[in-house]
């Protein structure tokens, strides 16, 4: 059967994992890559057992440019043609203002969110330039569009990746590629957990009479963005909780 080849980072959990699933059911082979290696071999395993999906596994952490150059260059010639790459890995460390935040989650999110995913793009963009075909879809969020209180520097990074993304998308358009973001709302996966390092119960109220997005919706506006014709491109999805009116309107019942 002939698959067309995604790359996503962080396909350990949330959305990656979930949209990494999602692609293996149609037609695509996966590139899978993020700092848990046993995650990894799980989902890799899964894939090929459930849908006959061959996958790649690629074990680095995106803010070390030499593990990532490393990595990617170790891709054999015959999963090089990558039809998407899928910049996903990334965080929101921390819930503090701007006079008392950790200067050390700061440097991890810009860091991830926007370090990262430009030494990944950097890497493949000439790839898909050769071939004069691709797709980069590089993961925002409402925090990208609106700034709210104690999220600062998360805000700030995605407000980058909203930048960036425009401006790939006009740097990118002579050869063919389409670039598109994903904007969610509250997505309920690891991210409530990993922003309060680790406090389960906490991340648990963030989700409380929410109804949030599940990682499977985001998943599937993935695989219908990738799915559109050759000739449309979407640029930007804004997608929210029925509940969630805004980065801080909720209607919890
Ligand atoms: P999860 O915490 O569930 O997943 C995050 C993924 O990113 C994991 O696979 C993790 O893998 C990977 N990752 C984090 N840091 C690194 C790193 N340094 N190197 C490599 N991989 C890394 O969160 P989500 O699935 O929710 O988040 C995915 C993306 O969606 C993020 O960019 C997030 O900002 C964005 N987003 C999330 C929303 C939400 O409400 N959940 C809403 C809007 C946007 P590992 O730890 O194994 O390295
Ligand atoms: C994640 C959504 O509202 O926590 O990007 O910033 S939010």
């Amino acid at each position: 059967m002939f698959r067309k080849t995604a790359l996503i980072t962080g396909a350990t959990a949330g959305i990656g994992y979930e949209t990494a699933k999602l692609l293996a059911q149609n037609n695509y082979q996966l590139i899978l890559t993020g700092r848990r290696l046993e995650r990894l071999v799980n989902l890799k395993q899964e894939l090929e057992s459930e849908f006959s999906c061959p996958a790649l596994i690629l074990n680095f952490d995106v803010r070390n440019r030499e593990e990532t150059l490393a990595a990617i260059n170790s891709i054999p010639d015959e999963w090089r043609k990558i039809d998407l790459l899928f910049n996903n890995a990334g965080l929101a460390a921390g819930f503090d203002p701007i006079n008392t935040a950790d200067i050390d989650d700061w440097e991890q999110m810009i860091d991830t969110n926007i370090k990262g995913l430009l030494y990944m793009t950097r890497i493949i963009s000439p790839w898909m330039i050769e071939r004069r075909s691709g797709h980069i879809i590089n993961m925002s969020s409402i925090a990208g569009k609106e700034a709210y209180p104690n999220g600062t520097v998360y805000c700030g990074t995605k407000s980058a990746v909203e930048a960036i993304s425009k401006a790939m998308r006009i740097e990118l358009l002579p050869y063919g590629i389409k670039v598109s973001t994903i904007s969610p709302g509250a997505v309920e996966t690891e991210f409530s957990t990993v922003r309060f390092h680790g406090d389960t119960e906490r991340a648990a109220k963030v989700y409380e009479g929410l109804i949030p997005l599940s990682a499977r919706d985001i998943a599937e506006t993935i695989l219908f963005v990738v799915s559109r014709p050759a000739h449309v491109c979407i640029d930007d999805v804004l997608i929210m909780p029925h509940r969630q009116a805004s980065a801080r309107d909720f209607y919890r019942k």
